[in-house]
C-alpha cells in the first residue's frame, strides 16, 4: 500500500478533508439560490457545494472546504479530477482547433482513439469504433448497429439495468423513478429479462438465473427475433449488482450461439474502474460491442461504441454520426486519460483500492447488521443496507450515512432500485490516508445513525 500512499499524482491542491464553513457554505447556499432562479427543477442536486476545484482526491468548493471525494462524478474522473495528462491535451487541442465536424472534414486524435479502444476492449479479433457524446448515445447507436447487422428488431435487457435517459434508452432502464415517470411512451421491442443479483436471489446461481432469462427469451420472444442483448457486466445504477459467477458468460454464449449481438454497457464498469481494463474480461466474455463512455476521457464527454469489425461495418456509410461525436478536444483528453492509465497501472491502483476497503467494510459489518452485502470489483464497492435481520431494503439509512458523510465533508453517493445502496467511486488518485479518513467517516455515520 506504501507505493500508492505517497504518491503526489501531480495535483497541487493540498490532500487533507477540511471544513472551514457548514456543508453547504454561505457562498455555495448563494449560488444554489441562483441555481432555483435559472435551471430547470428537473435537473436535480444531490450536495450543492459549487466546486471550483479538483484533483487527487479531493474537491474545493466556493467556500474553500476541502472535500474527499468518493464519487468521481460518478465514475468519471478515473485517472483523476484536472489529471495534468488531460489538461495538456486539452490545452494543445484547444489552442490548435477547437471542432471541424469529423464527418466533414477529419483530425487524427479521433482515428487514434478509436485504435486505442480496438486494441484495448477485449478480444483479438478485428475491431472498429465509432464515438459519440454520452453514455446514452453510445447505447442509442449499439442498438442501431445490432438492428443494422442482424436486420431483428427486439433488444433484451435486463431486470436492474441502466442505460440512460433518451427515449429508447429509458425504455431499456429499468427503474421508474426518477428516469422513467411522466415521459412515455417509450420505445418498442424493448423485452427485460431476470438478472442475477446474488444476494436477492434465494440461493440460485448465476447459471441458473442465466437458464432462466434464456428461457424467457425462447420462449417468450423467440431468439431469431433478437437484435442484442444488452447488460452491464457490473450493474451500476441498479445497485452495483455483481452478477453471479457464470451468468454474464452464459448469457453472451447464448447471444452468441444465437445470431444475437452481445452488448456489454461498460460505460460505468470500463476503463480500468473494476482492476480490469474491462468488466467483461472478469469472465472472459469477449462482447461483440462494447459501449464506452464516462472514464475514457478524465471528463470530457467522450462515448464510444467498438466492436467486430462485421458488425461495424455492416452501417451503410453516413448511418452513423452527430455534430461533435468524437470532438477533437474530447479526443485529446481520451488519448491523455488512456496514456496515464497505461503508464500508472491503474488496474492494480484499482485492485489496492479493493484491498484496502473490503477488509475495512466487512470489519464494520460485523458491528453494524444493516450491512447486508458488500459486493463490487477494483474502484466499484458498495454496501447494501437492509433492516437488521431482514431483506427489507433500507433507504431510509442510505440517506442518513449519505448525509452525515456530506455534512463531514465526505462526497458520497447512493444508488440502487430500491435506494438503499452506498457506493464507492474514488478516483484511482485517492491518496491511501484519505480512503481511510473517508471510511473512518462512514463508521462514525454508521454510529450516529444507528445509535
Ligand atoms: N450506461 C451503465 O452507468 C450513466 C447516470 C446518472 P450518460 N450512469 C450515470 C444519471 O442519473 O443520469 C450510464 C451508465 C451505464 C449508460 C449510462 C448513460 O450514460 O453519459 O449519462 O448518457
Amino acid at each position: 500500500m506504501t507505493a500508492t500512499a505517497d504518491r503526489t499524482d501531480a495535483t497541487d491542491l493540498p490532500q487533507v478533508r477540511r471544513l472551514v464553513t457548514e456543508i453547504p457554505g454561505p457562498r455555495s447556499r448563494a449560488l444554489q439560490m441562483r441555481k432555483l432562479e435559472a435551471v430547470s427543477a428537473g435537473v436535480g442536486v444531490m450536495l450543492p457545494i459549487y466546486v471550483v476545484r479538483a484533483g487527487g482526491g479531493v474537491l474545493i468548493d466556493a467556500d474553500g472546504n476541502s472535500l474527499i471525494d468518493m464519487g468521481s462524478g460518478i465514475a468519471v474522473t478515473t485517472v483523476g479530477n484536472a489529471n495534468p495528462e488531460v489538461v495538456a491535451g486539452v490545452q494543445q487541442q484547444v489552442a490548435d482547433l477547437t471542432h471541424t465536424c469529423f464527418m466533414v472534414t477529419p483530425y487524427s486524435g479521433y482515428v487514434e482513439v478509436c485504435e486505442a479502444l480496438n486494441r484495448l476492449t477485449p478480444g483479438d479479433h478485428e475491431k472498429r469504433s465509432a464515438l459519440f457524446n454520452s453514455g446514452a448515445e453510445a447505447v442509442e447507436n449499439a442498438v442501431k448497429i445490432a438492428r443494422a447487422y442482424t436486420k431483428r428488431q427486439a433488444v433484451v435487457v435486463v431486470e436492474h439495468g441502466y442505460h440512460g435517459r433518451t427515449n429508447l434508452t429509458m425504455a431499456l432502464t429499468a427503474k421508474n423513478m426518477p428516469y422513467k415517470q411522466s415521459f412515455g411512451p417509450f420505445a418498442p421491442e424493448v423485452y427485460r429479462v431476470p438478472t442475477s443479483y446474488p444476494f436477492r436471489d434465494r440461493g440460485l446461481k448465476g447459471p441458473e438465473m442465466a437458464q432462466i432469462a434464456i428461457t424467457r427469451i425462447e420462449k417468450e420472444i423467440g431468439a431469431t427475433n433478437v437484435a442484442a442483448i444488452i447488460i452491464e457486466p457490473i450493474q451500476g445504477e441498479g445497485g452495483f449488482i455483481v452478477p453471479g459467477d457464470g451468468y454474464f458468460k452464459a448469457m453472451a454464449d447464448f447471444a452468441q450461439a444465437n445470431g444475437i449481438v452481445f452488448v456489454a454497457d461498460e460505460i460505468q464498469s470500463g476503463f480500468c474502474r473494476t482492476g480490469d481494463w474491462f468488466a467483461s474480461e472478469y469472465e472472459d466474455v469477449v462482447p461483440d460491442l462494447i459501449t464506452t463512455a464516462k472514464g475514457i476521457a478524465g471528463g470530457m464527454p467522450l462515448a464510444a461504441v467498438t466492436g467486430r469489425a462485421e458488425i461495424m461495418d455492416s452501417v451503410h456509410a453516413g448511418g452513423l454520426g452527430g455534430t461533435y461525436g468524437g470532438n477533437p478536444v474530447a479526443c485529446a483528453a481520451a488519448l491523455g486519460s488512456i496514456r496515464w492509465m497505461e503508464e500508472n497501472d491503474a488496474n492494480a491502483r484499482a485492485k489496492q483500492i479493493e484491498a484496502l476497503m473490503m477488509p475495512r467494510l466487512k470489519a464494520m459489518a460485523e458491528r453494524y447488521p444493516a450491512i447486508g452485502d458488500i459486493r463490487g470489483r477494483g474502484a466499484m464497492i458498495a454496501i447494501e443496507l437492509v433492516k437488521p435481520g431482514t431483506m427489507d431494503p433500507d433507504a431510509d439509512l442510505a440517506a442518513a450515512l449519505n448525509k452525515h458523510c456530506h455534512a463531514n465533508g465526505v462526497v458520497t453517493l447512493t444508488t440502487g432500485t430500491y435506494g438503499n445502496v452506498f457506493r464507492f467511486l474514488p478516483p484511482l488518485t485517492m491518496p491511501v490516508p484519505l480512503l481511510e479518513e473517508a471510511l473512518g467517516v462512514l463508521d462514525q455515520a454508521f454510529e450516529d445513525a444507528t445509535r
